[in-house]
């Protein structure tokens, strides 16, 4: 049997004011920094210890590894970033308010652009300042592949073929490895890895800062999966995550 743990990045500025972020690169909060070193604790407490680790190239996820492997006292291990483990790009929505967009389209719409499987959001346009095309660090990415908005079933496609390519081969090896990423690139994973329906999926909300641990078969497939910490204080932050921006709340 293997293990992984997974972790979406602590709360970021853009959370805190209730942004769509995507591909934008806001900061951790204090209290993003917090749940991040208090992630670190947990897996410490737990007995985990790691080899190597993945992030994004967003610095929400970079730091979040680093506070929690800080914690851990790994901050030796190898860590790759990569732009395959960025957040879903959610296009034009990028750094508009989820609560204004929610009083413009409804509570509907604004579900279906944040949790439906095939739908995009409205599109960057090509000369959009937000088109991550002349940003540095995408600058060995085909200039095709660099999105102006994905559907969250586009960001499976990206992030399954990391985990294929990337991932299991190092869990394969016995690695034990660490991933801080994203409430949708997890949910994407998640996806992936267990092919669950569009209905769980719609209900999948991951909460910021809280260790997510895989136990795999030796086929690397999942066989379950639960967070570190208390049940309830999990399921009220993934309450708050799924309640965000909706005018009925
Ligand atoms: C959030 C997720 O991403 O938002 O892009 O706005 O995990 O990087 O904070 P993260 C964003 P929702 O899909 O939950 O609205």
């Amino acid at each position: 049997m293997y293990e992984i743990v997974l972790i979406r990045h602590g709360e970021s500025e853009y959370n805190r004011q209730n942004l769509f972020t995507g591909w934008s690169d806001p900061d951790l909060t204090e209290k993003g920094i917090h749940e991040a070193r208090e992630a670190g604790k947990m897996l410490k407490e737990a007995g985990y210890t790691f080899d190597l680790a993945f992030a994004s190239v967003l610095k929400r996820s970079i730091k979040t590894l680093h506070l929690v492997l800080e914690e851990l006292d790994l901050l030796w291990i190898p860590v790759q970033k990569s732009w395959k483990l960025n957040e879903r790009h959610y296009g034009a929505l990028q750094g508009l308010s989820k609560s204004e967009t929610a009083l413009k389209y409804g509570d509907e719409q604004l579900q279906i652009w944040r949790r439906s499987l095939s739908v995009r959001p409205p599109m960057l346009e090509p000369d959009d300042p937000r088109y991550a095309r002349n940003d540095r660090r995408y600058q060995e990415v085909r200039p095709g592949d660099i999105p102006r908005g994905e559907s969250l079933e586009d960001t499976v496609h990206r992030v399954g073929d990391f985990w294929g390519n990337r991932i299991v081969p190092l869990v394969r090896k016995k690695e034990r490895v660490l991933i801080s990423a994203h409430g949708n690139t997890l949910r994407a994973l998640i996806k992936y890895m267990e092919d669950i329906d569009e209905t769980a999926l719609l209900h999948l909300n991951i909460p910021t800062g809280i260790p997510l641990v895989y136990e795999l078969d030796d086929d690397v497939k999942p066989i379950r999966r639960f967070y570190l910490g208390e049940p309830e204080k999990v399921e009220a932050k993934a309450r708050e995550v799924a309640n965000q921006g909706k005018v009925s709340e």
